[in-house]
């Protein structure tokens, strides 16, 4: 291993002397150095970012319109709220989608009501069915989603009210959204907003069809990132496995309100639509998976969970034949690459899925992930111990974000390692695995990270790559390493499946090696 206990603990105690004594207390609970000998190890995650440190986490209304909502391409949403909500991140997220049979396409518009002061004081709801209204007459969308911000809910404009009285004035779902960015400590709050108003209003909203033949699936919690959902679709289609919505990638409105006619849930961010898996099993008896499409060993490992689901001789055959003739490929391809990347070393600080998927594909190109951490994801991400729900998700409730800001240390309350291995071996739960076993020895995780820590940490173990966002991109080239944009994989993908990893791993090269970093003197030089 590139790095040790010994090592790994000194850079720890480095980071945390430069913090006050109060907020080293704090932070010292969200960096763990991974110690395989320490059975069940803990790590604080899901929690308030403390005052005066620079995070890279976004807002609640960032997880409900920007993640969750918002790639549904052929409906409208409206940001209520001031311009810039709106503004800074239209489109850069990269979220793909390609019309249907009926053309409607909205995904690269900027839909806003620019709330101004004069809405502030007297109040923005006229101004916000007036844009509903618009919306309707000049697109003719499926279906018209509302997000408030923040100035929203301080002056209390009654969204959901609209959000009715437009739903039966133009006899089309107009669905509002309480995700105002302080609900919570991070995008996490909106994913839990957004999941329970799929929920609520359109899963199981078509009743017309009975019934769809084969074996079905809906890929829950993959967005189209790059065009992601397009290669896993390939491939499954190939095997013979049909997929009846995505939620959201490249989705539509017609396909997800037939969701509930899948037979399986394929969850792929298991962060962002843990709660509809959970609603759709709870309600429609779905039964779901956990699965990586990240890497092309993993994406093998995902087809063959979902073939032994279905239990089908010809499904499984298929799935066989489908992985020789991909992996072989995709091997072949990814040879030359892996002769330049191999020992190379990565930090991964993604949002609350990808630090983890992506060290499977780093794995396939000989990489090695030293330090990783999620900007927002809970405790069962990390430490992979969730075997069945632990909230008891109501769909109706409106107390959502109180449950969310709630820190997990608070309510986690995990199986036990033994307790996990005997719910494994009865197929109670899929191989679920959080981030943390994956990690060897003298690796570092740390949540939430900081620009202070990440300075410390690039400066002593000096990796050969980061993957991580835009917040900390150039921060991390002045230093003279360079980094790959792990959210909207800046001009690249697809990333995921048999393709997506050659993609990944010439644009890997290309940066890793390429000439550029020599003629960067580095601080510590
Ligand atoms: S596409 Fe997903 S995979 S949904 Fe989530 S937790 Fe974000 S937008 Mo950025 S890239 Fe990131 Fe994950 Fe799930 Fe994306 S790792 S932070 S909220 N995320
Ligand atoms: C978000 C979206 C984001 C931001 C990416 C980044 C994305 O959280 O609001 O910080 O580079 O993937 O686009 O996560």
């Amino acid at each position: 291993s590139p790095i040790s206990l010994e090592e790994t603990n000194k850079s720890v105690t480095e980071i945390l002397e430069a913090y006050p004594k109060k907020v080293a207390r704090k932070r010292e609970k969200h960096i763990v150095v991974r110690d395989p000998s320490i059975s069940e190890q803990q790590i604080d995650a899901n929690a308030r970012t403390t005052p005066g440190i620079i995070t890279q986490r976004g807002c609640a209304f960032a997880g409900c319109k920007g993640v969750v909502v918002g790639p549904f391409g052929d409906c409208v949403h409206i940001v209520h709220g001031p311009i810039g909500c709106s503004y800074y991140a239209w489109m850069t997220r990269r979220n793909q989608f390609k019309p249907r049979a009926d053309g409607k396409d909205f995904l690269h518009y900027c839909f806003s009501t620019d709330l101004n002061e004069h809405d502030i004081v007297f109040g923005g709801v006229n101004k916000l069915k007036q844009a509903v209204q618009e919306a309707y007459e000049i697109f003719q969308p499926k279906s018209i989603t509302i997000h408030s911000t923040c100035p929203v809910g301080l002056i209390g404009d009654d969204i959901q009210g609209a959000a009715k009285e437009m739903t039966e004035k133009l006899g089309l779902p107009v669905l509002a959204f309480n995700c105002e960015g302080y609900k919570g400590v991070s995008q996490s709050a909106g994913h839990h907003i957004a999941n329970n108003g799929f929920f609520k209003h359109w899963i199981g909203k078509d009743t017309e069809t009975e019934e769809i033949e084969g074996f079905t699936v809906n890929l829950m919690g993959e967005y189209n990132i790059g065009g992601d959902s397009w290669e896993i679709e390939r491939v499954l289609e190939k095997c013979g496995i049909k997929v009846v919505s995505t939620f959201s990638g490249d989705g539509s409105y017609d396909d997800a309100i037939k969701a509930h006619l899948a037979k399986l849930n394929l969850v792929m961010c298991h962060r962002s639509i843990n709660y509809m898996a959970n609603m759709m099993e709870e309600k429609y008896g779905t039964p779901w998976m956990k699965v990586n499409f990240i890497g092309i060993h993993a994406f093998a490992k995902s087809l063959r969970k979902i073939a032994k689901f279905f239990d089908n001789p010809a499904l499984t055959q298929r799935v066989e034949e489908v992985i020789l003739e991909e992996l072989g490929l995709a091997e072949a391809q990814l040879t030359q690459y892996r002769k330049r990347l191999e020992g190379k070393t990565v930090f991964l600080f993604v949002g609350g899925s990808r630090a983890h998927h992506y060290q499977e594909l780093f794995a396939d190109l000989g990489m090695k992930t030293i330090v990783a951490g999620y900007e927002f994801a809970h405790r069962d991400d990390y430490e992979g111990r969730q075997a069945l729900p632990n909230i008891k998700v109501d769909a109706d409730s409106r107390n959502i974000e109180e449950l969310e800001v709630e820190p997990d240390s608070e309510r986690y309350n995990p199986p036990s390692d033994a307790e996990m291995e005997r719910l494994r071996g009865e197929n109670l739960v899929s191989d679920y695995k959080g981030m943390m076993p994956d990690m060897g020895e003298g690796t570092l995780l740390v949540d939430n990270i900081s620009h202070h820590e990440l300075d410390v940490l690039i400066q002593r173990f000096k990796p050969d790559l980061i993957g991580s966002g835009i917040k900390d991109k150039y921060v991390i080239e002045k230093f003279g390493v360079p980094c790959k944009q792990l959210h909207n994989y800046d001009y690249g993908g697809p990333f995921a499946g048999f393709r997506g990893a050659v993609n990944f791993a010439k644009d890997v090269d290309l940066r890793v090696n390429g000439p550029a970093w020599q003629y960067i003197k580095a601080p510590w030089d």
